[in-house]
């Protein structure tokens, strides 16, 4: 792709900690508000029994569809700076835990990523039927 064209962005949103719906919305605004960045599309809210090994309260998910222009690095930058913005603390070595807000780029365009900071298309997309229903609403052709 040319570089400085738009690229489609699949941002997973993810919420168990607090006032849930507060902090997705919270991230759709600031998302909305990106630079070079537009929100084209909202997946529903749906209520999730929590993945992983950690005992855990149920998750509020839902994704988004952006056009950015921004590069991924970049927009992870923005991601954890959101993510702050909720009061969500990332330790070290904890992984899977409750959170305030999680922030995940599932697609970006074509691109495929393997760096240890982003790994992109993200790994957990086979194991989360909730990322492949909300794909699928989001993306209705494929
Ligand atoms: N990172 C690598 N690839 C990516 C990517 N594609 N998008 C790196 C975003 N970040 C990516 O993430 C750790 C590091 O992953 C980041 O610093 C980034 O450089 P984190 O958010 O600090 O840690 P985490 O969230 O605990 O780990 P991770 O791997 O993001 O876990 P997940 O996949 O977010 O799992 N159950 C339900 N029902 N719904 C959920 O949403 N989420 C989790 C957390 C567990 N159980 C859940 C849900
Ligand atoms: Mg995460």
């Amino acid at each position: 792709m040319a570089k400085g064209e738009a690229e489609r962005v699949y941002v997973a949103l993810g919420s168990n900690v607090g006032d849930r719906a507060a902090h997705l919305a919270y991230a759709r605004a600031r998302l909305a508000a990106l630079p070079r960045t537009r929100l084209l599309k909202e997946s529903r809210v749906e209520e999730t029994a929590p993945l992983g090994p950690v005992p855990q309260g149920s998750y509020l998910n839902q994704m988004v569809l952006l056009e950015t222009t921004l590069e991924p690095a970049e927009l992870l930058v923005h991601l954890h700076a959101i993510e702050s913005e909720r009061g969500r603390e990332r330790r070290s070595g904890v992984r899977w835990g409750p959170r305030t807000l999680d922030l995940d780029i599932v697609r970006f365009g074509d691109r495929v990523l393997r760096d240890p900071q982003l790994v992109i298309p993200h790994p957990e997309v086979p194991n989360r039927p909730f990322w492949q229903r909300e794909l699928a609403e989001l993306t209705p052709d494929g």
